[in-house]
């Protein structure tokens, strides 16, 4: 297998934040297992240690809920460097867990690691991939009856933080609605770790806090969370990721799943699909989310609207225009797609999920862009990542417009990522 420059430094960062089968995403900062960071990690794993791969996703599973949910943090381990603990969630899984979840990435690692133990003959593969796929399914499930009740064909987030994607400016509207009184102390310790100027604001905490407190007072019971939002938005990204990890669970189906899971993956790959392509606006060239609390769409620019490549074929106009949009907001950037285009008027550098360039967020429209005929776009975009992270470090996130790292270091997706973009490029 082809070593990268920084090869054994990624490696080592995912040993360091190995606490026992699974990867916290950064020492202190994040000191518990995360949903969505965890699949990434996977597939880095799947590259040199398959075995290690599939423990990453069995340990995550162990948090998930009865009614299929797969929650965004497993507490495995108590740690007093992070705010909200599980004091603050208060659900109560076997397993302390937080009472939302993150993006369904889940499914995309599970074939990656499956193919990855098919090509190095890795003993007892077909039994761990089956528990897995398993797991998976039910969790499609629930995002559906639970995130989409009303048959839109798109899934709702009902917590930024569910997004993975916090403090984007796209959900600026929708969250100044939230109030920011809170029945929960507030005592933020992400500002102890990373400069503030890079975090959310005290206010936008206290908006997520809210609604913490709002969901627990439901009982974390899906219906009456529905019904109690006050935050309620049918995203793009998240869809879009989880009808590509259906797509990927319909393929593991093939050779493992019955008759019935095989139809029952393809009805929901059809109406997620379907929904999606709905989102698409031509005058804008990306694909838009739709806020349920007001009914309007959400037109700021974000990179949730690409994100759907990984789930569509385009046609030629859309494919075109996407591509031309990507290549607008690349111009004068050193390093990546930006989580916000430089001509927004909502773009800062350096704070969190308003600019800055994540390696993983790369990673799915490169593969997206791959799945539209696009390679040499995707290609040059993942040679920008690797670079800035070879000269900045595995950094949570990189200033779009220096290549400068930012948040968080040695960060578990971002060695992952460099691994897979690395031996792309
Ligand atoms: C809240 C762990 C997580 C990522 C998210 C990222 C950030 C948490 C936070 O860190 O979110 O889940 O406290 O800021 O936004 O994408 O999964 O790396």
């Amino acid at each position: 297998m082809t070593m990268l420059p920084r090869e054994e430094a990624a490696r080592a960062i995912l040993a360091r934040n190995d606490r026992g089968g699974y990867t916290v995403p950064t020492d202190r900062l994040y000191p518990f297992q995360w949903n969505w960071d965890s699949a990434f990690v996977a597939i880095g794993f799947s590259l040199f240690d398959v075995d290690r791969a599939y423990r990453e996703l069995e340990r995550l599973t162990e948090g998930q809920w009865d009614d299929g949910m797969i929650p965004h943090i497993v507490f495995h381990a108590p740690s007093d460097t992070y705010f909200p603990g599980p004091d603050v969630w208060g659900t109560r899984h076997r397993v302390p867990t937080s009472g939302i979840t993150q993006p369904a990435v889940f499914g995309m690692a599970l074939r990656h690691v499956h193919e990855a133990a098919l090509a190095t003959g890795t003993a007892g593969a077909t039994e761990r991939t089956k528990a897995l796929f398993k797991a998976a399914l039910r969790s499609h499930r629930w995002w559906l009856n639970a995130r989409d009740p009303e048959g839109l064909g798109l899934v709702s987030i009902l917590h930024p933080w569910e997004s993975g994607s916090d403090n984007s400016p796209a959900w600026d509207e929708a969250l100044a609605r939230v109030p920011t009184t809170t029945t929960t102390t507030i005592r933020r310790k992400d500002t102890g770790h990373v400069d503030a100027s890079m975090r959310p604001r005290d206010e936008d905490y206290q908006r997520f806090i809210h609604l913490v407190d709002t969901y627990r007072d439901c009982g974390w019971n899906p219906e009456r969370q529905w019904a109690a939002a006050p935050f309620k938005v049918a995203d793009v990204q998240m869809t879009a990721i989880l009808a590509r990890s259906t797509a990927d669970l319909m393929h593991l189906a093939e050779t493992l799943g019955t008759d019935e899971e095989k139809a029952e993956l393809s009805r929901m790959h059809d109406r997620l699909r379907a929904g999606l392509a709905r989102r698409w606006r031509p005058d804008l060239s990306r694909f838009v989310n739709l806020d349920l609390i007001s009914g309007r769409d959400i037109e700021t620019p974000t990179q949730a609207g690409f994100i759907p490549l990984v789930a569509l074929a385009l046609d030629d106009g859309q494919r075109t225009a996407i591509v031309a949009e990507i290549e607008r907001w690349l111009a004068g950037m050193f390093a990546g797609v930006p989580s916000t285009p430089s001509f927004s008027p909502a773009f800062e550098p350096k704070r969190y999920w308003r600019g800055p360039v994540w390696a993983v967020i790369n990673w799915l429209i490169c593969d997206g862009l791959r799945l539209n005929g696009s390679e040499d776009l995707a290609r040059r975009i993942e040679q920008t990542i690797v670079q800035a992270i070879e000269s900045a470090g595995f950094c949570e996130y990189f200033d779009p417009t220096t290549g400068e790292g930012l948040g968080g270091d040695t960060f578990s997706w971002t060695a992952a990522a460099y691994m897979v973009l690395g031996r792309r490029t």
